[in-house]
């Protein structure tokens, strides 16, 4: 990390101009978020412990500007609605925390599907929230950013850190809440496993998992069980990875996944990401773990598996998705970085 390890101390000298970029990676729960018991403050109702990837870079430029309303560039289009809305909120946080008032341009890129339940809000607002930080003068300490970032998107939270990444489910509500819900590495990088993206569909999705969650919590009889049990999924799983588990990681995070499917499926009105590709896959997982290999699934608010393996499997489970049909294309990724500023940018 290159951030100072100050907590949210204000740099006055900044001013119009001033300048920051940041680079983040998106991250794939193993032990999924999914409630928020305070939408505002999105403090979650589990905790949920992640792998940051090393594929799926978002650069994010945030540069104060004069002129009446921010300016937000996403993939090479100026944003409007609620994607603007989302960027123009969390920088009226940024600047709250600052005390400045200047607008700012945000111009970023991401290199992965958008919205496709493959982690681009993780990548973006951990970006975002090391660039705009930075530009703004607020000297944030890495957990400070990461509870910053929670406020854009949860799951952000997590990318800010590389490897595996515990996020703090916290205690309480407010302020108490606010201080105690941050995401921290929790090493284990000994494990070293692959994770082999199967892309079926790079559309985004319908319903945003912002709203699935909401509904789910709000209507799901199956959702108190799911969470219940994700606390105790969430000691196994950091044993498991302490000790290079790589069965029991696999077994613990694909069961904790399918369960967020079974109570989104239960929901009034019902939330179904699944497609018949995204089962097609799941067998071929089946089938690979019916021939010995340690394979595992797990599976976003999205259609799109990734599958936990050994790295001396990698190749082989890469062409058995593969093979599963035209419709699925595969991307490998490991363990990888956390947040970082580039240098160049003025702060
Ligand atoms: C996760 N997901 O743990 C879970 C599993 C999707 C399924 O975090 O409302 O974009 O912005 O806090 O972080 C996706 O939710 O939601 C997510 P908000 P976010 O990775």
């Amino acid at each position: 990390m290159t951030f100072t390890p100050v907590e949210l101390e204000v740099d006055t000298r900044v001013e119009i101009g001033s300048e920051a970029v940041a680079v983040a990676h998106p991250n794939i729960a193993l032990v999924k978020y999914w409630g928020k018991r305070d939408e505002t403050l999105a403090l979650p109702v589990t905790g949920s412990l992640s792998m940051t990837l090393d594929i799926y870079p978002t650069t994010t430029t945030v540069r104060l500007i004069e002129g009446p309303s921010d300016v937000v560039e996403l993939n090479g289009s100026t944003a409007t609605g609620a994607s603007y809305a989302r960027v123009a909120r969390f920088l009226d946080l940024i600047r709250a925390r600052s005390g400045r008032s200047e607008h700012a341009l945000v111009v970023s890129a991401n290199t992965g599907p958008t919205g496709a339940g493959l982690a681009s809000s993780a990548s973006g607002f951990a970006a975002l929230a090391g660039a705009a930080a930075a530009a703004y003068g607020l000297g944030a300490d890495a957990r400070a950013l990461s509870r910053l970032a929670r406020r854009g998107s949860g799951s952000a939270s997590r990318s800010i850190f590389g490897g595996f990444v515990v996020w703090h489910a916290g205690e309480g509500e407010g302020e108490a809440g606010d201080l105690s819900s941050y995401a921290e590495p929790i090493g284990g990088e000994a494990l070293d496993p692959a994770l082999i993206v199967a892309v079926t569909d790079h559309q985004e999705k319908a319903v945003s998992s912002r709203e699935a969650m909401r509904r789910t919590c709000a209507s799901s009889p199956l959702y108190p069980g799911w969470a219940g049990d994700s606390a105790l999924a969430l000691d196994e799983m950091r044993k498991a990875i302490e000790r290079r588990d790589l069965p029991a990681v696999g077994e613990i995070a694909e069961r904790n996944a399918l369960g967020m499917h079974a109570s989104m499926l239960m929901a009034r009105p019902p939330i179904r990401y699944l497609s018949p590709q995204s089962i097609a896959v799941l067998d071929a997982v089946l089938a690979l773990r019916a021939d010995g290999i340690a394979a595992y699934a797990t599976i976003d608010a999205g259609p799109n598996v990734t599958v936990l393996c050994a790295r001396a499997d990698e190749d082989r489970v890469a062409a058995t998705l593969r093979a599963v049909g035209d419709f699925v294309d595969t991307r490998t990724a490991h363990l990888g970085p956390g947040a970082t500023l580039v240098p160049g940018g003025d702060r």
